[in-house]
C-alpha cells in the first residue's frame, strides 16, 4: 500500500507514523506530507529516512490511502483532490464529520457500513470516540435516553502551542499563548470556539457526533468541556440514563467484553483510570462504575483514553486496516 500521512510533522501526524510502525501496517511507499514550510525536512520511519513533500506532489503520487491530520481547512481543500485522483482519505479534522454523504467511523462500532465508494471517511472527535466506545455496548443492551458528560481534556488536544504555553508558565517564562488565560494551575471551561447557542464547538461535537455514530437521533446528550493542565489523555465523567434497568455486574461484564475497552474499577484498591497511565495506550479505560441513586435506570462512570491515540491516530489507522482487510481499497 502507498500511504500518505498529511500533517506528518504535527502532533497527531507523528503519532500516526508511530502507530503505523508499531502495527506493522503494510506499507510499500510512505509519503510524509506537510506545509510548504516543512518540504524537504527529513523524517524517520522504521529506521529509514523520508523527505517531507507538499500536497500537490502527494496528490500526483496517487497514494492508496491518505491519513489526514492537518486541520479542517487543509482537509476541505485537499481531501476532494486526493479522492478525485483515486485515493481514499481518512480525515481526522472536523471538516467532513457532519456531512451527510460522509461516514463517521469508529471501527469497533460502525466500520461495517463502509463501502468502496467511500472516498472521504471522517474520524470522530477525540472526546466523542472514547465516550462512544463506552456507550455503544451499553446502548445496545439497555437503550440510552440521555447522557450528561463533563470532560477534563488534555492540552495536547489543542496542539504544540498549548504544550509550549504550559511549559513556559510552569518555568515562569513568557511566550505565545494558545489559550486566552493561563493553563498552569487552572481549568478553562472552554474547548474550541463558542457557538451562538452558548455551548462550545467541542461540546456540540459530542452531542451531534454521538447521534450520527449511534444512528439514533433520540439519544439526548448534554456536555460541558473543560481544559485542564494535563497531558496523556482526556477524562470524562459520564452520567447515563437508560430506558431499561441494569445490573452493575452486567455493566462491568458488557464493558469488559467490548473490544478496545479495559475496565479498571476497584475502590478497595484505589483502582480507576487516570490519564498518566492511559498515555501511549490504545485502549479506552473505564472505572468508577456505579448506580446513580438520584433517579431510576441511571449510571455514573469515568472514561479515560489517550486522545492522540484512540482519540485520533489509532482510530484512523484502524479504519485504514479495516479497508485493507475487507478489500475496500
Ligand atoms: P507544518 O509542520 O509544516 O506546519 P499541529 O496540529 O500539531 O499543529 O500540526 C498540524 C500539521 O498540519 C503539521 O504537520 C502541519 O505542517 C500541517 N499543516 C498545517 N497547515 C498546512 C497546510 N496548509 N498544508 C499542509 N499541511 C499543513
Ligand atoms: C480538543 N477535541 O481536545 C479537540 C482536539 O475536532 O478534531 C481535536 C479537534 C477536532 O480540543
Amino acid at each position: 500500500m502507498k500511504i500518505a500521512v498529511v500533517g506528518a510533522t504535527g502532533m497527531v501526524g507523528q503519532i500516526m507514523l508511530k502507530v503505523l510502525a508499531e502495527r506493522d501496517f503494510p506499507i510499500t511507499d510512505l509519503y510524509p506530507v506537510a506545509s510548504e514550510r516543512s518540504v524537504g525536512k527529513k523524517m524517520e520511519f522504521k529506521g529509514k529516512e523520508y523527505e517531507v513533500i507538499g500536497l500537490q506532489t502527494a496528490v500526483a503520487l496517487k497514494p492508496d490511502i491518505a491519513l489526514f491530520s492537518a486541520g479542517g481547512e487543509t482537509s476541505l481543500e485537499w481531501a476532494p483532490k486526493f479522492a478525485e485522483n483515486g485515493t481514499t482519505v481518512i480525515d481526522n479534522s472536523s471538516a467532513w464529520r457532519m456531512d451527510e454523504t460522509k461516514k463517521l467511523v469508529i471501527p469497533e462500532i460502525n466500520a461495517s457500513n463502509l463501502t468502496k465508494e467511500d472516498k472521504i471517511i471522517a474520524n470522530p472527535n477525540c472526546s466523542t470516540i472514547q465516550l462512544l466506545m463506552a456507550l455503544k455496548p451499553l446502548h445496545d443492551k439497555f437503550k440510552i435516553k440521555r447522557v450528561v458528560v463533563s470532560t477534563y481534556q488534555s492540552i495536547t488536544g489543542t496542539g504544540v502551542k498549548a504544550v509550549e504555553q504550559l511549559e513556559n508558565e510552569f518555568n515562569g517564562e513568557k511566550g505565545e499563548m494558545a489559550y486566552p488565560y493561563p493553563i498552569h494551575k487552572n481549568a478553562l471551561p472552554h474547548c474550541d470556539v463558542f457557538q451562538d447557542n452558548g455551548y462550545t464547538k467541542e461540546e456540540m461535537k459530542l452531542t451531534n457526533e454521538t447521534k450520527k455514530i449511534l444512528g439514533d437521533d433520540s439519544v439526548l446528550l448534554s456536555a460541558t468541556a473543560i481544559r485542564i493542565p494535563v497531558v496523556g489523555g482526556h477524562s470524562e465523567a459520564v452520567n447515563v440514563e437508560f430506558e431499561n434497568d441494569f445490573d452493575e455486574a452486567e455493566i462491568r461484564k458488557i464493558l469488559s467484553q467490548f473490544p478496545g475497552i479495559t475496565v479498571q474499577d476497584n475502590p478497595e484498591t484505589n483502582t480507576y483510570p487516570m490519564p498518566i497511565y492511559a498515555e501511549g495506550k490504545d485502549d479506552v479505560f473505564v472505572g468508577r462504575i456505579r448506580r446513580d441513586y438520584s433517579q431510576p435506570n441511571t449510571l455514573n462512570m469515568w472514561v479515560v483514553a489517550d486522545n492522540l491515540r484512540k482519540g485520533a491516530a489509532t482510530n484512523t489507522v484502524q479504519i485504514a486496516e479495516y479497508l485493507i482487510e475487507n478489500k475496500l481499497v
